[in-house]
């Protein structure tokens, strides 16, 4: 890498680059412009690891079981992970292999994300160093594999130095109770291997431990002893002097560092392990009498010495990747752009399982001690990953129905230890309910499995109250129709989707904190959005209705539909496009009436993905206004004119700069709302170039601006009135990664599960000649192989026979099946 090449303005940088065949991002140079991270671990253990091996590990829970400390918002802005320093015990020149913490100019640099795993590999004077960073399947650890190699001609003696920092578990406390935290620290090292036992004396139930494959030089576990007094992870006095101290920690900053010597011949190379692990004791155990303070770690050591081993290790590591095929093989497509087959096949993938793995707790802009898992955000992330992880999906779906309440309405979050409400945040988001309906239509349409809807689910976990959730499902149907407000919309309640319009709020005295009518009086605003949402949820439990020969309610819900299409187009329709909402006062948002915020982006895709305008033109004319008013090269902006100063009865909103996040900003989320809308109106071309506008791969040669990942979707994109226009903020776990893969694969693609089959209904940009996909379903794999034939009528063959329509019908499991699908 030399001197890094020199940032001039205007002169557009690439960081790496796509490895499609390996399935890898690959960072060029270490100095992203913000750190570009992936996440280890897919079950229990997971962490995070940014390009130049900053981030941390936890166990199930980022908040109560923290491994490894880090501070967020730190400067340099990611610091703190798993790293090694190398030392050149000739000259005493040390350096770290992934970049930071030293900074030293590496004479090459490489990581490579890939699935669940990453590779940081590096050169300097002769000396590679590639480490090999992963979680195995079925284990609570993570390896870090190095492998030191010797390119000189001459021998080499180094030594390699670990370190990580632990985290006192509970990361919130961690963070802040110093006064305790500084004396309760605690360790032990035996046959090499360094014990964090900190909690163990009084709960003796957990602790981490990390180990090295080869002998010890030395270690150290008090982060001064390692580092020295007023000295940084950049410039270790341990590495520095070639000597680990051997400490041993009592209180204060316990680390984990090992140090080994490795003398190599020219061209040898040396293959060292390290597993930092999470261990419970077994609760029963015989060799842990209550009052021994000794850790009991005989049931770790054989765990240990195995994930020591070089074949432990290249087994493990395989089957992590076979694990990834079978994930990832449920649906592959080969499109004309090479943008879209690389997100639909790996990458947008992949970011739907880290929605499901962590939903919105742990990311570099999500501290992990944050919220729980959001009952909206988490029936929306399920459409994304229902056909890689159905049974998954399905425990997922009854925890979600569980935290529902017997009004309807729903605990806004849950935590995933206890899997109960959360009381701190309460219901009230009036949106929430008609998102199980919708995310378990997703889950039937998938699997074809309707048993779920006789599940016994109580409501608010309470037991005795199990109702089967198809239950729960009418109730969330209800709670929407008992709560209307005075144009016959429905109520918003503390918000909607758009958590930051608050539209209850007001104060009776300027400048006074707002407060929140809900609680009060029950607040009047209703919401244009809900009533979209309502149409469509209707529509999908009437399907399910009718799938369970419940013909008269299918009726039913399908007459509510249409009464809720003639409120929104009576009152929420404002000329050329749906209006937003009414606020307290009964005065219309989102309208042309409005001085700013007068054309949101949310109803315009949420009404039309119900129907709502596709029979008399004005889907047509909403989506052309927000054609004119609101998209930008960047994306679609949320809504315009951004708010300019703060209005107390709007809230949150108009708390944000113009331009960012809710307030204008590009909420990527929103966006395949309208790519979809635009399939649904048959304008394929509209679609996808909305596509290609926020695909992350797309954007790579803009990532001087974008800033973020090129391999994920982020949750925002600064919007027009922003002076950072195009910014990036909030990467990985976001609801975008779950709607972008829907409006891609199910609508424009149009491969599309529906009760009675697999849809194939494609909605192509004209350019397109056509394409190919291979796509399981309910166990029987489909070969679809889309053609464009202008003036033919659109037409399905399957195992060469043509059907009458576009839906095929599912196949037994294991079968294969033909598909030639021909548009025009
Ligand atoms: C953020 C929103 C977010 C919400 C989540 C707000 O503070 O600004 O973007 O949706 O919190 O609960
Ligand atoms: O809909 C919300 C989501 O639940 C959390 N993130 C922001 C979105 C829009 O406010």
């Amino acid at each position: 890498m030399g001197a890094l090449p020199k940032k001039t303005e205007g002169d557009l940088l690439r960081y790496g680059h796509f490895d499609d065949e390996r399935r890898e991002y690959v960072i060029e140079r270490p100095d992203t412009p913000l750190p570009w991270i992936n996440y280890l671990g897919t079950e229990a253990y997971f962490g995070i690891v940014s390009n130049t091996a900053g981030g941390y590990s936890f166990y199930r829970d980022a908040k109560l079981r923290r491994l490894t400390r880090y501070r967020y918002n730190n400067a340099p802005f990611d610091l703190g992970g798993r790293y090694l320093y190398v030392r050149d015990d000739v000259t005493g020149d040390f350096w770290s292999p992934s970049w930071q913490p030293t900074r030293s100019e590496l004479d090459d640099y490489e990581c490579r994300h890939g699935l669940s795993y990453t590779q940081i590999a590096s050169s300097y004077r002769k000396i590679r160093a590639e480490t090999l960073y992963f979680v195995p399947l079925g284990e609570t650890l993570e390896v870090w594999r190095v492998r030191v190699t010797n390119e000189r001609d001459t021998a080499a003696e180094l030594s390699l130095f670990s370190s990580v920092e632990f985290c006192l578990w509970d990361a919130q406390d961690d963070a802040t109770n110093f006064q305790r935290n500084f004396s309760t620290g605690q360790v032990e090292v035996a046959d090499g291997v360094i014990y964090h036992k900190t909690e163990y004396r009084e709960r003796r139930d957990h602790f981490a431990y990390f180990a090295c494959s080869e002998p010890l030089a030395g270690f150290d576990t008090q982060r001064e002893s390692f580092l020295g007094a007023y000295r940084g992870w950049d410039n270790p006095e341990a590495v520095e002097r070639g000597a680990a101290t051997d400490s041993l920690a009592h209180g204060w900053q316990p680390i984990g560092s090992h140090h080994v010597r490795l003398g190599l011949a020219p061209g040898e190379t040396r293959e060292i392990s390290f597993v930092l692990g999470y261990a419970e004791n077994p609760r029963d155990d015989k060799f842990d009498p209550p009052g021994s303070q000794t850790l009991n770690k005989r049931h770790v050591r054989p765990v240990i010495e195995r994930w020591l081993r070089p074949e432990t290790v290249e087994e493990g590591f395989a089957t992590l990747r076979a694990g990834w095929d079978k994930l990832l093989g449920g649906l592959h497509v080969s499109t004309p752009d090479a943008d879209t087959n690389r997100m639909v096949n790996v990458w947008n993938a992949y970011q739907n399982m880290m929605t499901f793995n962590l939903s919105r707790s742990t990311s570099f802009f999500e501290s992990g001690i944050g919220r729980g898992m959001g009952f909206r955000d988490s029936n929306q992330d399920l459409v994304g990953f229902v056909h890689m992880v159905p049974e998954r999906a399905r425990e997922r779906i009854l925890d979600i129905a569980a935290t529902q309440m017997a009004t309807g309405g729903a605990y806004h979050q849950y935590q995933p230890l206890t899997k109960r409400g959360n009381n701190d945040i309460g219901d009230g988001f009036n949106d929430d309910p008609l998102w199980l309906i919708l995310g378990v239509a997703a889950y039937v349409k998938e699997t074809g499995d309707a048993s779920i809807l006789d599940e016994p689910v109580p409501y608010d976990n309470e037991p005795g109250s199990e109702a089967p959730l198809y239950e729960h499902l009418q109730r969330s149907l209800r709670y929407t129709q008992e709560r209307l407000g005075p144009h016959g919309l429905p109520l918003i309640g503390r918000a909607d989707w758009n958590d930051c319009l608050n539209l209850n709020c007001f104060s009776d005295t300027p400048g006074e904190p707002f407060q929140t009518t809900e609680n009060v009086t029950g607040g009047t605003a209703e919401s244009v959005f809900i009533a979209g949402q309502f149409v469509l949820a209707a529509k999908e439990l009437a399907g399910l209705a009718g799938q369970r020969g419940l013909d008269a309610e299918a009726a039913e819900c399908l007459a509510a539909a249409e009464k809720m299409t003639g409120v929104i187009v009576e009152h929420g329709w404002d000329g050329a496009w749906f209006r937003r909402a009414y606020d307290f006062y009964g005065n219309p948002i989102g309208s042309g009436e409005n001085d700013e915020g007068q054309i949101f982006i949310e109803p315009q895709g949420m009404c039309v993905l119900g129907g709502v305008g596709l029979d008399d033109g004005l889907a047509a004319q909403a989506l052309d206004s927000v054609a004119e008013r609101l998209a930008t090269p960047h994306g679609i902006v949320l809504q315009q004119p951004a708010y300019t100063s703060y209005r107390i009865e709007l809230g949150e909103i108009s708390s944000y700069p113009p331009g960012y996040k809710e307030n204008a900003g590009i909420f990527c989320h929103t966006n395949p709302w309208i790519m979809i809308a635009e399939a649904m109106t048959g304008n394929g071309d509209r679609a996808f170039d909305y596509y290609r506008r926020i695909n992350p791969s797309a954007r790579e040669a803009v990532s001087e601006v974008h800033r973020c990942e090129p391999y994920v979707y982020a949750q925002m994109i600064a919007g027009k009135d922003a002076p950072t226009h195009g910014e990036a903020k909030n990467s990985w776990l976001t609801g975008t990664a779950a709607w972008n893969y829907v409006a891609i694969t199910q609508w424009i693609l149009g491969i599309r599960p529906e009760l009675d089959g697999l849809r194939i209904d494609p909605v192509l940009p004209s350019d397109w000649p056509g394409f190919t996909a291979t796509r399981v379903f309910r166990g029987a794999t489909y070969e679809i192989s889309v053609r464009r034939e202008a003036g033919h009528p659109a037409q399905v063959i399957v195992d060469g026979a043509p059907i009458d329509g576009v839906v095929v019908p599912p196949a037994p499991a294991g079968a294969t099946v033909r598909v030639e699908v021909v548009v025009s």
